[in-house]
């Protein structure tokens, strides 16, 4: 249906891939996009290399298509992440909040396509020229941790700036953002907010019910004082971490003790008080829990018929 080297490269349907999203990407969520026709990612962040393997092995229960694993360089488990994946056959790896530079050579020996998550031309470029099969330009539209440029401009200077393909990401949750990724240049899109409130997404409903009734300005950004600023929905805890973070006589130690453990608390409690929703921008675009399928199979439809039409704003 779309032309895509994404799609040739990894043997995948259609170019969609579903973000590797800490504490929610797990087996049975990745296997259901994979299922779909897109690519399924497991996080690996929150998992220790055993934890890992057997959601690996769980995901090829329930499912034999292509599927990845996202190694967060950030996260304490990296190191035995990286050889896990080796060791379980992992055909496709997305690496976030860092450089992967460490890991790609033996990554790349053991014949996996390492597609890193970026948010600079300059690591684009530095990872191209060390052998990454594709990028994924990620804007700060994004949910969870984030770069300083957005998905519009980031995108196309990025494509400018290498020779391999370019996946999208931020900003995207139907058709029309599909659309516009490819009119930037890129060969594929990566969503994450639009799963969250997938069937098959293993998160708590409360989670889920926010993402359902949040707007166009339902997200906000902390996390800037410690350089890794993270966008989540608008909450008890979001606005109470921003305030810390103003306040001088609070310590950084003090910060990171308030903040640790706080997606888990959305994630698995629901907690609405303590907890740290991470979303997207579009939140307000998502409307109804679906299947994964459902979700790929509106999308693909309807980037195709925006894609068909613009051609009518040509006189
Ligand atoms: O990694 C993500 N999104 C994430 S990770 C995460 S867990 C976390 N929680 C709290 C604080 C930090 C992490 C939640 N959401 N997306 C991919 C991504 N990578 N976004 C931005 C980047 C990035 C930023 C700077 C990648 C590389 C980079 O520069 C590295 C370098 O050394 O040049």
């Amino acid at each position: 249906m779309f032309n895509s080297k994404i799609c040739d490269l990894l043997g995948i349907e259609y170019p969609i891939f579903q973000g590797g999203m800490a504490w929610v990407a797990d087996a049975q969520l990745a296997a259901a996009v994979s299922n779909a026709g897109g690519l399924g990612i497991i996080a690996a962040m929150n998992m220790d290399g055993e934890m890992l393997r057997s959601e690996i092995r769980k995901l090829k229960t329930l499912t034999d298509k292509p599927f990845g694993v996202n190694v967060m360089l950030m996260s304490p488990y990296a190191e035995q992440v990286s050889d896990v994946v080796i060791q379980e056959n992992v055909p496709v790896l997305t690496t976030g909040a860092g450089n992967p530079l460490l890991y790609m050579k033996k990554w790349l020996a053991a014949g996996i396509k390492v597609i890193p998550v970026v948010a600079s031309v300059a690591l684009a470029q530095m990872v191209a020229k060390r052998g990454a099969s594709a990028v994924i330009a990620e804007g700060g539209e994004s949910g969870g941790h984030i770069g300083e440029a957005n998905t519009l401009p980031l995108v196309p200077q990025v494509v400018d700036g290498i020779d391999i393909p370019v996946i999208a990401a931020g900003g995207i949750a139907d058709g029309r953002g599909m659309a516009a990724a490819f009119m930037l240049g890129a060969e594929g899109v990566q969503l994450g907010t639009r799963f969250l409130v997938a069937k098959e997404c293993n998160i708590h409903d409360n989670y889920k019910q926010k993402v359902l009734k949040a707007n166009d300005t339902g997200t906000m950004v902390s996390g800037r004082r410690s350089g890794h600023p993270v966008r989540a929905l608008k909450s008890p805890f979001a606005r109470a971490y921003a305030e810390m973070e103003k306040n001088p006589d609070v310590s950084d130690g003090q910060l990171d003790e308030y903040g640790a453990g706080a997606l888990r608390r959305a994630v698995v409690d629901g907690d609405t008080e303590k907890g740290s929703f991470l979303c997207g921008q579009v939140a307000g675009l998502v409307k109804r829990e679906q299947t994964c399928k459902e979700i790929i199979e509106e999308i693909v439809a309807e980037a195709a018929t925006v894609i068909k039409n613009a051609a009518t704003r040509l006189k």
